[in-house]
């Protein structure tokens, strides 16, 4: 994978537009080459040695239902160079102010007809951090729109704080804002066409969800990246306790 970022301008640009918006859109980040040796690997990730905690279904009698891995840099040496070291590193240590370190490499995937809507949330609600500096980057691999659930945000939202926020019972979501929307976040809506190897990336606070998939037949299958500034310090106790809480929800719902 090519590891340098653009030129200084461009990436004053970013910073600039990622620190007004709370998110920004690189188009081509990766080359089709790169998405078609990261879908390769996807495909050839044998799930039944992954944890069921790191492995989720829409419908768990379903191979064809799989909508999200995650941890997948424990998994393949590709997705752990891919994360760590990485062009990802490199944005995410500019666009985050300081030095990254790598939590979480995600797939998502939608599948046709029973991918749900993933609801309005900001992921510094899950993150716990004190400051709330961490970044989400989220990488198509294959073409997403209106049909089959392009991700959406409230610009300038992460400029707002924290708002409420709720359990649903969308598994790999389970937390939604409780007072989405306000008339001005839909104001400040704006969202994203995007195709293989275009890069989106938010800020923690920045308000977001996707639409469902409502098409026959198309997927919709992205990675997430997640890094947090080195200075963000995590409360270790009310995380824990949460993720404890939740794996115990989830196993008596029999959802993993
Ligand atoms: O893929 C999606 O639908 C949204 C992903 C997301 O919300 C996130 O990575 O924070």
């Amino acid at each position: 994978m090519e590891n340098q970022l653009l030129n200084a301008n461009t990436q004053k640009f970013w910073k600039e537009q990622y620190d007004l918006d709370g998110f920004i859109y690189i188009p081509g980040f990766l080359s089709l080459d790169e998405i078609s040796a990261l879908r390769k690997e996807l495909d050839s990730l044998d799930l039944n040695k992954m944890p069921p905690e790191k492995v989720y279904y829409e419908n768990k009698e379903r191979p064809d239902t799989l909508k999200q891995l995650q941890h997948l840099f424990n998994y393949s040496p590709l997705f752990k160079e891919t994360m760590f070291e990485s062009k990802f590193t490199e944005l995410a240590n500019l666009l985050l102010g300081e030095k990254a370190i790598g939590k979480n490499m995600q797939f998502f995937n939608k599948p046709p007809k029973l991918g749900k809507p993933t609801p309005p949330h900001q992921d510094g609600y899950y993150f716990m951090l004190e400051p709330q500096n961490a970044i989400t980057m989220w990488l198509a691999l294959e073409d997403v729109d209106e049909e089959n659930g392009c991700v959406r945000y409230v610009k300038g939202s992460h400029k707002e704080g924290m708002r409420p926020h709720g359990r649903t019972a969308v598994l790999g979501f389970s937390q939604a804002m409780l007072d989405f929307p306000q008339e001005s976040d839909l104001q400040h809506e704006v969202y994203f066409r995007v195709k293989p190897g275009d890069l989106l990336a938010h800020h923690s606070l920045t308000i977001h969800w996707a639409d469902g998939n409502q098409s026959e037949n198309r997927t919709r299958k992205s990675l997430g990246f997640i890094y947090y500034g080195e200075n963000a310090k995590v409360d270790e106790a009310a995380h824990k306790f949460y993720q404890e809480k939740l794996a115990r929800e989830l196993k008596e719902k029999d959802s993993i």
